[in-house]
Order: C-alpha cells, then structure tokens, then sequence
C-alpha cells in the first residue's frame, strides 16, 4: 500500500483493479478529497497504462479495461463536480468533439463536464466528428467556441481540416478555437490557425472564458 489515497487511486487504475479502484474513489469523496484532486490521480494512472501499452506489457483490451474505470470513476464524481453549478444564464455555448479517426473520448467528456460546471452550455458532439459535422453543428447551435480534442498523432492533422471547413463556409470568424489532447502543443495550435492550447481541462476552462471575453469584446 502507498503512502496516500490518492496514490492508491492512481496505482489501482494503473493495475486494472476496477473494484478497488472505485472503493477508493468513493472513499476519497467520503474524505472530502476535492473532485479535480481525484481525477488527476486517475489521469496519473491512465498514463502509467500508456506506458504499459507502449513496452508492450498491456494490449488494447487492457486500454479498454483501464478506460472503463476512468469512466465509471467519473460517473461517481460528475454529481460532486457538477453541484457546484450556480448560474442562471450560460456564460457561452461549446460545441466539442474528438476530430475524424479518433475515438479517445475521455479527455474530451473530462473537458465537456468541466466546462458544464463552469457554467458553460456544450454540444458534445461525441468522437469521429468530420470536419463537414463540425460545420453543420456550428451553422445549427451558433456556438462561441469549438473545441476539438486528438489522441493520435495521425488525427492530429483534421484539427487543421475542420478549422480550413469552418474558414470555407466563411464561420471562422464568428467562433474561437480552442484544441487539445495528449500529441497537441501550444506551437501546432498556432500553426493551425487554432485561438488557443489546453493543456489539461482546467487550463482549458479558463481558456474558454477568457475567449469568450474576447469574443464579447470585438462582436461589441
Ligand atoms: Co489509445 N492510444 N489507441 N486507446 N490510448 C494512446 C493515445 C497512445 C498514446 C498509447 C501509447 O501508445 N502509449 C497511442 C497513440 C500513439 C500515437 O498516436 N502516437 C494509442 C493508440 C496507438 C491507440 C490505437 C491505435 C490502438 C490500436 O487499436 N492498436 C487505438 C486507436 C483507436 C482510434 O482512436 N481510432 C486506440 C484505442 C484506445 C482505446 C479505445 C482502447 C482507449 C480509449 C477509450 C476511450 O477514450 N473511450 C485508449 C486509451 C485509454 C489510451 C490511453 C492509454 C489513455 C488516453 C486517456 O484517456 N487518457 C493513451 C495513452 C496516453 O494518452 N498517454 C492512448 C486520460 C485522459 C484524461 O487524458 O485524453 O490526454 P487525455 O486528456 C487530457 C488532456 O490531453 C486535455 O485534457 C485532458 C484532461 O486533463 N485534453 C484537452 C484532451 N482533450 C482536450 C480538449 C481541449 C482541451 C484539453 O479543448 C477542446
């Protein structure tokens, strides 16, 4: 056993150990540990289970299994995220999702709840999203920003695909950008025409407000 709970969380997911790790989740809660605390530690695991997977240890099957308990994790803490919720009007609308090729989605639902519980109102549009329905969904919601997220160095590339879409139907202007995932970096967001980098959902949150600030402030 390590030293904290928080570790043991970590350790767990890492070792595939469902029941356990969701016994701790629980009790970490019951300890008043805060929501964000836990998920770091859970995102600590799931890049433990990278690793294993890149050495060879792990198989996609265990990438499955590990994401299982990142999810049923989330589902115990979305209520405790999401209570703090105290607003009347929504402070802008995101419409997310995972880019084409792609179906990593549990940054992108980890970033989607944050942001629900920031006061923003979100579209998620789920995972393997062309750039066509990125378009369709921003010409339909209007939102203030797009958020994309890529796990695979591969799908890296559509982030740019939807950003040249949304300038094609002349849209760009009318949103931010804001991209993210484990290969993103601050310079590609740049060379992509993107308005901003997350490097992890929190960064991400106050991102999106200051963004949408932004966008108040020219549409003025
Ligand atoms: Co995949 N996979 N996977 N996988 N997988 C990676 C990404 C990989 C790095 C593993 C490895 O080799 N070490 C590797 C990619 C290598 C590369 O491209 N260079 C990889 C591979 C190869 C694959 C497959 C090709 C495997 C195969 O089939 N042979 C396949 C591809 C499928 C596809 O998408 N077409 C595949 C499949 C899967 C599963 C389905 C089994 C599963 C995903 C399940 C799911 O998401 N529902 C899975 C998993 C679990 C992983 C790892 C282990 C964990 C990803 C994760 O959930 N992390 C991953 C290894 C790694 O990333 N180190 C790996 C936890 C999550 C909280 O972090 O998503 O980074 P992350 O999100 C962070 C930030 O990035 C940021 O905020 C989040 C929270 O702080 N962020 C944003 C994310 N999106 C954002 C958006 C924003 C802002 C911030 O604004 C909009």
């Amino acid at each position: 056993m390590s030293s904290n709970i928080l570790d043991d969380i970590a350790l767990s997911l890492a070792n595939l150990d469902m029941d356990k790790a969701l016994d701790l989740v629980k009790k970490a809660v019951g300890e008043g540990y805060r929501p964000i605390d836990i998920i770091n530690s859970l995102a600590n695991g799931m890049k433990i289970v990278g690793e294993r997977y890149e050495s060879g240890e792990y198989f996609v099957a265990d990438l499955i299994v590990a994401s299982e308990i990142f999810k049923e994790s989330m589902n115990i803490l979305e209520p405790f995220i999401l209570k703090e919720k105290e607003y009347i009007k929504p402070i802008g609308r995101v419409v997310i999702g995972t880019v084409e090729g792609d179906i990593h989605d549990i940054g992108k639902n980890l970033v989607a709840t944050m942001l629900r519980a920031s006061g923003f109102e979100v579209i998620d549009l789920g995972v393997d999203i062309s750039p066509q329905k990125f378009v369709e969904a921003v010409k339909q919601y209007k939102p203030d920003i797009v958020g994309m997220s890529a796990l695979l160095t591969s799908t890296m590339i559509n982030m740019k695909r939807v950003i040249e879409a949304l300038e094609n139907e002349g849209l760009r202007k009318n949103v931010k950008v804001i991209i993210g995932g484990a290969p993103i970096t601050e310079k590609f967001a740049r060379e992509i025409g993107a308005d901003a980098y997350g490097e992890n959902a929190v960064v991400a949150i106050d991102i999106c407000k200051k963004l949408v600030e932004e966008l108040r402030k020219t549409n003025k």
